[in-house]
């Protein structure tokens, strides 16, 4: 009975689907679906912290790729990132009539709109209602938006209203300038323009126009043909931000309510398409004894296929297969199916691909050096180009000047800016508003693609670096730093190790900081939000002289040295104790490692790590309960960090009081301040540590049972990396310390997942580092360029809700898929050195 039910149910499915195979409809994720086109309704919503970052509203997944984006009610032709995004009042999924119904808001002009999408045979129809009238201010203005992918729409044809053209590889399209007064306002009210004065706006004009445009009918994978009765406009957003989309556009009529518009839009479904199997495996290559283990992604369509093959390239330039081995099926994961292919056998030096099915991967090697220098991109190249204050040579390059020459003025109190930073009601310092603190433009790092110094992400740095001496005492000398010249020159050795060179120029901000402002910054960042996307030179950014408010703006002072610009820096002073605590955990570290290299500056930082400890302690104990219990892992690192450097009873004391109660509120979190602490501990620590280490060795086991890739894959708003890179510093500690309960092979999974073995695509995430495949753009300074900064670890892949894992690399600009933070990369040279001591 059971077998004839579960015969009809297949038959059921077959016949269905074979009926309604290309419609879209609603699956049980809520998005509308056929094989090969996925359309999500908000999903993934807009967000304020950010605005818009270019992954929300109606999305369209093509063919596997997430093409395009931003379906909704926008105030501009064009949208940027910092224009006024709406909030999702509400969002209603009715399956039965296959629509989904989203309420959006603009609080800013009390506008709300109603966007009903409904699943239409192989098309969307998505209408707008209104139930009030379009207010004045916005009439012209209001419109529904569709973003189209630049990168994957460029060079192909467009057919509108039947007349062929194409999309542009380039932005050169024509312009308008218009009254500022005419501009919705922008985020908070800041502007992402500067205007030269004229008191005008620049907006694009239309490419096309007309009612029924069909995109790319040349591609069929990209086709896709959006019909109204109201004007469809095709606008190019990179004429006023190079991050911009190609947008689809029509304006809301005035006056008008109930159903005000409608777009039908159908992508088109290539038949039966499967994607290819994606093959994970380990660009950078392996050691002959290593485990190897490739995991390849398929379609959910795709049949599995029971073996897969290693070949090898020989001296001669011929190939022979040289092992054949099972697929074992892990099963689903989000929207694909995982198998593993296990060619450990493989063991000989050489040159080698692996062949599933018709595919082929590009080659890989194994060989006993394999690892040897996948950090050198990062130390030699990505961290001295994020030395700030200097100028950075490269042979015949300049990678930027000496930026920020005018130095930081301070933030005047009552400030709500843009980057999530802000200064509270005082200054907090003995300078008035807009005052320049002086010594503060020496030393410290961009934060990422942005040049801005964030402390917390300096400290972080500074700490990175030292573990890293401290453990590992690499004394490559690939660089020049003289910080008397403000000089950086690559490749060039100059007999002191680079490592301790970057924890000086990192320590020689945050001493400035603790010295000049009495504590630490929030951050030294941008004071107006047209400098802050700056792309290029970062020595361009502001014009290195000092603001003079007597002087009109872009005049300059007869003497040279002061311009009516307001383009200084700014630092956001207000104090915050635990910056300030973990500001002096690191001091405590850099005095050691700087002492023999730098005795004044080694002394410095000790006497500033001593005070900050003092007053953070007391501000504290004045604060609230809830400023204490969020310190109190912060205080066990910093109790040991100083220890370490001073040898005082009282700080081991304190951190064995903290260390075994964290342990036991949360073991995951806390074994990586454990085990650091195994050097200056006496053997009982380290038994008592034991059982610690069982535990944490199920919590390693238990990420086989979460994902096929064996390392916890995080899906926040910033993709995963950092954390997968601290789950494998962590594993190769507890494998040194404990070798009998962890073994390598955790470490080897997150090499793994860095080097290619990972879901969409099989690129080293690693800018160069993967001799055959790394990434090729990355969100660095330069992505303007569609290029990357050697060494820069992309976050990873970006999980889109419901169920889409992503990492573009023909599109630089979203930044939690491809953004390097200097916190993040130091990480992963803790990482790649703990990595490479593992295995000798
Ligand atoms: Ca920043
Ligand atoms: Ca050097
Ligand atoms: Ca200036």
């Amino acid at each position: 009975m059971r077998k004839a039910l579960l015969a009809f149910h297949v038959l059921w499915i077959t016949a269905c689907s074979h009926v309604s195979g290309p419609n879209l409809r609603l699956n049980e994720l809520e998005y509308f679906e056929t094989q090969g086109v996925n359309v999500l309704v908000y999903s993934n919503q807009f967000t304020g912290g950010f605005n818009d970052e270019k992954n929300s509203g109606i999305e369209l997944i093509h063919h596997g790729v997430r093409t395009a984006q931003g379906g909704a009610i926008r105030l501009s032709n064009t949208p940027e990132q910092w224009d006024l995004v709406p909030t999702t009042t509400s969002r209603k999924v009715n399956a039965e009539d296959n629509l989904i119904e989203v309420g959006l808001r603009y609080e800013d002009y009390d506008f709300d709109s109603r966007v009903v999408v409904t699943g239409k045979g192989k098309a969307v129809e998505i209408s707008v209602y209104l139930d009030k009238p379009l207010p004045h201010e916005l009439e012209g203005d209001a419109g529904l938006n569709l973003e189209f992918l630049p990168s994957q729409y460029w060079g192909k044809a467009y057919l509108m209203d039947g007349h062929p053209d194409r999309f542009p590889r380039y932005a050169v399209s024509n312009t308008v300038c218009r009254p500022n007064a005419e501009k919705v306002k922008q985020f908070k009210g800041y502007k992402t323009y500067d205007d030269r004065g004229t008191g005008q706006f620049v907006e694009p004009l239309p490419l096309s126009s007309g009612h029924t445009m069909i995109l790319a009918p040349d591609t069929p994978e990209r086709m896709v043909k959006i019909t109204s009765d109201s004007c469809l406009y095709l606008y190019d957003g990179r004429m006023l931000a190079q991050n911009g989309w190609f947008v689809v556009r029509s304006i809301l009529p005035a006056g008008k309510t109930g159903k005000v518009l409608t777009w039908t839009v159908e992508p088109n479904a290539v038949e039966g398409w499967i994607r290819k199997p994606n093959i994970g495996f380990s660009q950078v290559g392996y050691l002959p004894s290593q485990p190897k283990e490739a995991v390849i992604e398929l379609d959910k369509n795709d049949k599995v296929i029971p073996q897969a093959s290693i070949w090898q390239v020989k001296a001669d330039g011929t190939e022979a297969e040289v092992f054949k081995g099972k697929t074992a099926v892990w099963g689903p994961y989000y929207k694909y199916n995982y198998i593993k292919f296990d060619f450990s056998e493989v063991q000989e030096p050489g040159i080698y691909y692996i062949q599933y099915g018709n595919e082929k991967t590009n080659n890989f090697t194994i060989s006993p050096n394999v690892y040897d220098h996948i950090t050198d991109a990062t130390t030699d190249v990505w961290i001295p180009i994020h030395m700030n204050h200097m100028t950075v040579n490269e042979g015949y390059r300049v990678w930027h000047g000496e930026p920020f020459k005018e130095g930081y003025l301070q933030a005047p109190p009552h400030t709500d800016h843009f980057d999530m930073h802000w200064q509270g009601a005082t200054t907090d310092t003995r300078y008035k508003a807009l005052e320049l603190i002086p010594g503060l433009n020496v030393g410290g790092y961009f934060d990422a693609g942005d040049f801005d110094i964030e402390t917390g992400a300096n400290i972080n740095v500074v700490q990175n670096l030292v573990r890293t001496w401290e453990l590992f005492k690499p004394l490559r000398d690939e660089t020049f730093v003289s910080e008397q010249q403000r000089y950086v020159d690559l490749h060039r050795p100059d007999s002191i190790p680079d490592i301790i060179q970057y924890i000086e120029h990192g320590v020689l901000n945050l001493l400035a900081q603790a010295e000049n402002i009495g504590h630490m910054s929030q951050t030294l960042s941008n004071s107006v939000l047209d400098n802050y996307h700056h792309l290029g030179d970062a020595a361009s950014i502001t014009d290195g002289l000092h603001y003079d408010p007597r002087l009109a703006p872009y005049e300059k002072s007869a003497d040279g040295n002061s311009s009516g610009t307001p383009d200084d820096m700014w630092a956001f002073t207000s104090r915050n104790p635990r910056m300030d605590f973990r500001a002096a955990t690191m001091f405590a570290a850099a005095s050691r490692a700087l002492k023999g290299y730098n005795d004044d500056l080694s002394e410095r930082t000790l006497k500033q790590s001593k005070r900050l400890l003092k007053e953070a302690t007391e501000l504290m104990s004045e604060g609230s309960q809830k400023d204490k219990r969020q310190n109190v892992g912060g205080d066990m690192a910093t109790n040991l960090q100083l220890y370490a450097s001073t040898g005082e009873k009282q700080y081991l004391d304190n951190f064995t009081q903290g260390i075994w109660m964290a342990l036991e509120h949360n073991s995951n979190r806390n074994i990586m301040t454990a085990l650091e602490a195994i050097p200056y501990m006496d053997a009982s620590y380290k038994e008592k540590l034991r059982p610690y280490v069982k535990k944490y060795k199920e919590y390693l086991d238990s990420q086989d049972q979460e994902n096929p890739y064996g390392v916890p894959i995080g899906r926040g708003n910033w993709a995963g990396n950092r954390g997968i890179v601290d789950f494998g510093i962590s594993a190769c500690f507890a494998n040194k310390y404990f070798p009998d309960i962890i073994d390598n092979s955790y470490a080897f999974k997150v090499a793994n997942w860095l080097y290619g073995c990972h879901p969409y695509h099989n690129y080293s995430f690693v800018a160069t580092v993967g001799a055959t495949r790394p990434k090729a753009v990355f969100y660095g300074n330069n992505r303007a360029d569609f290029s990357f900064i050697p060494g820069n670890m992309a976050p990873g892949v970006l999980f889109r809700h419901p169920d889409h894992f992503e990492n573009y690399d023909d599109w630089p600009f979203l930044w939690g898929q491809n953004e390097g933070t200097i916190a993040d990369n130091t990480s992963y040279v803790i990482f790649g050195h703990a990595f490479k001591d593992l295995l000798h």
